[in-house]
């Protein structure tokens, strides 16, 4: 656990708090819960018993056998409705088909070029039951790992959900992750089987998936692990027809298994703490976190955020934009509304293909009605201008979301505009991998909303700002947030590694889940997450690991030594600033930045390359030889090492901070 730092605030309160917006008469009128007064009721009946509270909501789920005991809490380990048996894929499906929503529509997709299909609930039981059985016949059985590395097609959703019906936990890689990054997910978690398909249209161009698996399943390791050993089969979904390598006896097409399988298929009954997911996350070291969800509880926070955050309506359209490799896709494109039997839009593509208009025009020919996207996302569509979501009808839209970061107030303001018309709620929904559904997020036919806070939490979630003594500070005043008590949706552990876990969430605040994040709570109570307070850097939503990219910096020959921060970026929220010691003999200049930024993106992804690299002859340490981080941070935001200089040839800056920082 890194040291604690002072959260800092970039959101001034005063004013903007005074900037308070209530939803019209007429939305909170059709809402689930219409006024505060209702909400407030029934979060203080939460909080006071909230296993009574969970287990009333959980009835609502499909249960193959009711469970015996609500909850046991041993610090840091919970579970959740002990001794019941449920299937995630049966109450997203199943349970849908006894009504006239057997024909309702489960997802409507759009590939990048505008091809488009539509699956209905019979339909894609259908797809989900052939897809168990595919999974049966190449050997894969319940509690054995699949991986999941696929572009935004029905079929990633199909299979997520064929894995849940059999108890198979599945692994979703998000399709930025390099072969490296694929490796090391794979090897953590001991994967069976891959599921992938051959490429996946983004930008007008294709993503050759099949190839980074091939790669990640030849690549050798640091540590000398030769591909992945625990891998038995692939198999390869055709989507752009990409010529591949297909290896006899080990990889498989997709569409000649479902063929061949039968689309008969009972859910299997699962504990409810059978392991429904592992998902990979950046922590505060090198090595990526496997975090664990299970099914009862997961499954019962998916469907009640979405109902209540989302204040589904039978006729919804549904769209989350995220992509599935993200905790927001797995809670938010297929569990939580399919849970609920809404229709959830999805599409494969970039937001700005072939230009910045693409969501608008999603909007506008589906009529999407709910929607919910990042402030980075935002930001991008700002600066690309108003022109291309005023060339669009796009009043179909009835309430706005926001994920992954904080989103600065001109943001907010520009969204409720010109994309809400100034007429839809925006719920600005605070959580996280580990806490697996949303946490924090204004009910929004009840909660006056502030731009830039995520204001009131969810039912019988209890988090609270404490000090570093942990004790709970006072009204506008910084500190870390908490959450005391187990919620049924919160990580089960790290996977293989329940000393880290211990270690990452509950040792901070000794048995107290620590998020990681600083924040305040106004005088209203509502919260304001100011960011991370530890090594982990949000950019573009995406969370990345310091730790990771220095241990990916470090391992390019010529490197000695590297450090990682982040700086304020007006579009991605943070930026990533690399210094780099080389070794004697070799000297930084363009090239090797760019060889750099090439080595990042082999071993993490793309989306990890260094913003700004600077190459320096030491970085500030501390007498006890820690790298200084928030000098560094300093540096990287206030432009001291500006401009083309590829060395910092001022020392005396750093001196001189050094000093400052040594006291
Ligand atoms: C869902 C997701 C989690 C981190 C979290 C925060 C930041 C997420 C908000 C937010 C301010 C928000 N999972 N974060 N949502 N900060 N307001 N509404 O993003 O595991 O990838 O990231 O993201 O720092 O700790 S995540």
């Amino acid at each position: 656990m890194p040291t604690k730092k002072a959260a800092s605030t970039h959101i001034e309160s005063a004013l903007l708090e005074k900037r308070v917006f209530k939803p019209s008469k007429k939305f909170s009128d059709a809402a689930k819960i219409g006024s505060l007064a209702e909400y407030e009721k029934l979060y203080k009946a939460s909080i006071k018993d909230p296993e009574k509270f969970f287990a009333q909501q959980a009835e609502e789920l499909h249960w193959f056998k009711k469970w015996k005991k609500v909850m046991q809490w041993k610090a840091p380990f919970a579970q959740w409705f002990i001794g019941g048996k449920i299937n995630a894929s049966y109450n997203c499906l199943d349970r849908h088909l006894t009504s006239w929503r057997r024909n309702k529509a489960a997802i409507i997709w759009e590939g990048e070029f505008g091809d488009e299909r539509t699956l209905t609930y019979q339909q894609l039981h259908r797809e989900v039951c052939k897809a168990a059985n595919m999974l049966r016949s190449l050997g894969v059985r319940s509690g054995d790992r699949v991986a999941i590395y696929m572009g935004m097609t029905p079929e990633l959703t199909i299979a997520v959900l064929a894995c849940a019906r059999i108890g198979a936990t599945h692994s979703v890689i998000f399709g930025g992750f390099s072969a490296e990054a694929i490796r090391d997910r794979v090897n953590d978690a001991e994967a069976k089987v891959i599921i992938t398909s051959d490429g996946t249209f983004r930008r007008g161009g294709v993503i050759e998936l099949k190839k980074h698996v091939d790669n990640a399943l030849k690549a050798v390791s640091t540590d000398g692990i030769s591909g992945c050993p625990t891998v038995e089969k692939v198999i390869v979904l055709k989507r752009t027809g990409t010529e591949v390598e297909m290896w006899q006896g080990r990889d498989f097409w997709w569409q000649e298994l479902m063929n061949e399988a039968s689309d008969k298929h009972d859910a299997v009954p699962l504990d409810s703490e059978h392991p429904l997911y592992i998902l990979y996350t950046s922590g505060t070291t090198g090595k990526p976190k496997g975090i664990v969800h299970t099914t009862a509880g997961y499954l019962l926070g998916a469907y009640l955020t979405t109902k209540y955050i989302f204040d589904l309506k039978e006729d919804d359209i549904f769209w989350c934009t995220a992509d599935v490799g993200w905790v927001t896709g797995h809670s938010y494109v297929i569990y939580g509304p399919l849970a609920n039997g809404a229709t959830v839009m999805m599409y494969e593509g970039a937001p700005n293909f072939p230009d910045f208009g693409r969501f608008w025009d999603i909007i506008e020919r589906r009529k999407i009605s709910v929607f919910y996207t990042a402030p980075t996302a935002i930001r991008a569509f700002i600066r690309a201008g108003d022109e291309f979501p005023k060339r669009h009808d796009l009043s179909s839209l009835r309430l706005l979301g926001t994920v992954g970061e904080p989103i600065n107030p001109e943001a907010w303001m520009w969204y409720h505009k010109t994309i809400g018309g100034g007429r839809c709620p925006i719920t600005d929904t605070w959580w996280q991998t580990e806490t697996g559904a949303i946490m924090i997020a204004p009910i929004p036919g009840a909660i006056a909303t502030k731009p830039g806070s995520a204001t009131k939490p969810f039912f019988g979630i209890e988090p609270e700002v404490v000090s570093k003594e942990g004790i709970p500070v006072k009204a506008n005043e910084g500190g870390f947030l908490i959450i005391r008590k187990p919620w049924p949706w919160m990580l089960r552990g790290i996977y293989k590694d329940p000393q880290r876990f211990e270690k990452q969430y509950f040792s901070e605040f000794p048995g107290i889940y620590f998020t990681g994040d600083g924040a305040r709570r106004d005088k209203d109570g509502y919260f304001w997450i100011m960011g991370r307070v530890d090594d982990v850097i949000n950019v573009s939503g995406h969370r990345i690991g310091t730790m990771e990219v220095e241990s990916a910096l470090v391992a390019f020959e010529s490197v000695a030594e590297a450090a990682v921060v982040g700086r304020p970026d007006e579009i991605k929220g943070s930026a990533l600033v690399a210094f780099v010691t080389l070794k004697s003999g070799s000297t930084g200049s363009e090239e090797v930045k760019m060889q750099l930024r090439e080595h990042v993106a082999k071993e993490i992804g793309s989306f990890a390359k260094p913003d700004d690299i600077h190459f320096s002859d030491a970085l500030p340490k501390t007498r006890s030889g820690k790298i200084m981080r928030r000098l560094l941070r300093e540096l990287a935001s206030t432009g001291n090492v500006k401009g083309d200089t590829t060395t910092l040839e001022d020392f005396s800056v750093l001196e001189k901070l050094r000093q400052v920082e040594e006291e």
